[in-house]
């Protein structure tokens, strides 16, 4: 009896438990644990919109008496409502209540075709796993991103410091190389009076004793000369009696050649008396460049037949081949001082992390063009033509006030035909490898790139994660 009566009662406690369970069960289907607390009465339910109040069995009744669509959370009765698929293992969302019990499985969970024919799976753990698993991918190349960028910070640091100690030294150099043209000027300027003066006394001194060639000339009177260079005696001087006659003062074995000979007419091929004046004339008054052929003792210059002057000449072209070199030395330091500058110019402060990018190009093919960024100076593109245009110049920074270094501005570039100035914007992202992933031209002359490189890994990206719903 008791054991019966026992038993009769805990038939009783059993079916009513799965009852409560199979009520309650209805009654919660569909909602979330922040919204149970809407749940719980037993005698009537408010309607989340605070509506309408109905009777609590009415929730989940397979009819809509809400407007919000709040007492149908687990059927598909109200057209605005949503299920909730709690999808533990995996990530919980709503799907419009009317995709329950419609055969098609949207939850991973397999709760909203709790009444349909679909044999519907749990795959929650799987899509949780390989999420994880994805996540965790991100987060060790986000690791690594940050440890590359690291190492790149402090190499470009190092190669910065050792550009700036570049620049002292060469800065140094300079200042030496400045001392040393001084000097030299005076000594290039010294040694040049010096033998200008001794061939000028000498001159003067050979004047005066008229033993010179030179004095001929100016003794001599233009007339005797020009008979004396007139052989056929016909009134003129022609190129081929210059040749005949005259020699250079150096190298008297040399003939002129034509062109030397017209030179000394002035330019003609034959010239009376007083063209010969003005031209031929004054060239062998000066004395320094032609001669008449077998006047003795002719000198190839004064610094042949004096070995003073010869000195002093040659300290003069010394000192003068070695200002020159000095000053080309210049030269050369004052332009590497000037590149260097530069590349430095750069803010250092602000802007260290993409040292590494600058003097850097990378190029990408996308169809028919070759696209070359060149991070802080330009991008090109360049067709099968070979042909390369302009796709802007670094403008600047544009990323948001949060981030302003995660976008790069090009502006500027080659005018579209019947369209803007092409301009491109680049999007700095994480990744392990500096590289152009992706170009795009969303509008005509427009574009959009993609460069990938550790130096825009952000700590911050670490510790928010992919945020785990899981
Ligand atoms: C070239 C390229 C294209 C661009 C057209 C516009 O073909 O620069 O990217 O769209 O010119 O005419």
């Amino acid at each position: 009896m008791f054991t019966n009566c026992s038993l009769g009662h805990y038939h009783i406690i059993i079916a009513v438990v799965i009852w409560s369970i199979c009520v309650d069960s209805r009654k919660i289907r569909g909602i979330s644990l922040s919204y149970k607390r809407f749940y719980r009465e037993r005698k009537s339910f408010l309607c989340i919109d605070g509506s309408k109040m109905i009777p609590f069995d009415q929730v989940n009744d397979d009819y809509c008496d809400c407007a919000d669509g709040s007492d149908e959370p687990g059927t598909a009765a109200c057209p605005n409502g949503r299920f909730y698929c709690t999808n533990l293992g995996y990530r919980p969302h709503y799907i419009p209540s009317s995709r329950v019990n419609d055969g098609i499985c949207d939850c991973c969970d397999a709760t909203d075709e709790y009444r349909s024919q679909k044999p519907c799976q749990n795959t929650c753990r799987n899509l949780g796993q390989r999420e994880r698993a994805a996540v965790e991918g991100q987060m060790r190349a986000l690791g690594e991103g940050l440890r590359l960028k690291q190492q790149l910070v402090e190499e470009a640091v190092l190669t910065w410091r050792e550009k700036q100690a570049q620049l002292r030294d060469l800065q140094r150099v300079s200042d030496d190389l400045q001392t040393q043209l001084g000097d030299l000027r005076k000594e290039e300027a010294r040694r040049k009076e010096e033998a200008d003066a001794l061939r000028e006394r000498e001159i003067g001194a050979r004047e005066t004793a008229d033993d010179s060639p030179r004095s001929h000339y100016r003794t001599e009177s233009p007339i005797s000369i020009f008979n004396e260079l007139d052989s056929n005696r016909d009134g003129s001087i022609t190129v081929d009696e210059v040749q005949a006659k005259l020699s250079p003062v150096q190298g008297e074995e040399r003939a002129l050649s034509e062109d030397e000979a017209v030179a000394l007419l002035g330019g003609a091929h034959q010239v009376d008396l007083s063209t010969f004046e003005e031209t031929l004339w004054t060239s062998l008054r000066m004395g320094d460049s032609v001669t008449i052929k077998g006047r003795h003792g002719v000198p190839g210059s004064l610094a042949d037949e004096d070995p003073n002057i010869k000195a002093a000449v040659s300290a003069a072209e010394k000192a003068a081949a070695d200002l020159k070199k000095v000053e080309d030395s210049y030269e050369m330091v004052y332009m590497e001082i000037r590149d260097l500058r530069e590349k430095l110019s750069i803010d250092y402060g602000s802007e260290r992390e993409f040292l590494s990018l600058h003097n850097q190009c990378f190029q990408l093919k996308v169809h028919e063009y070759i696209y070359e960024l060149c991070p802080f100076n330009q991008v090109t593109q360049k067709g099968s033509s070979g042909e390369e245009v302009s796709l802007g110049k670094w403008g600047s920074w544009a990323g948001s006030p949060e981030n302003q270094y995660c976008q790069m501005r090009y502006e500027s570039g080659e005018p579209c035909w019947q369209g803007p100035t092409r301009n491109t914007m680049v999007m700095l992202i994480c990744g392990t490898e500096t590289a152009l992933r992706s170009v795009k031209e969303p509008s005509k002359c427009q574009y959009v790139m993609e460069l990938q490189t550790p130096v825009s890994c952000q700590p911050a990206l670490r510790q928010q994660g992919i945020h785990s719903e899981l």
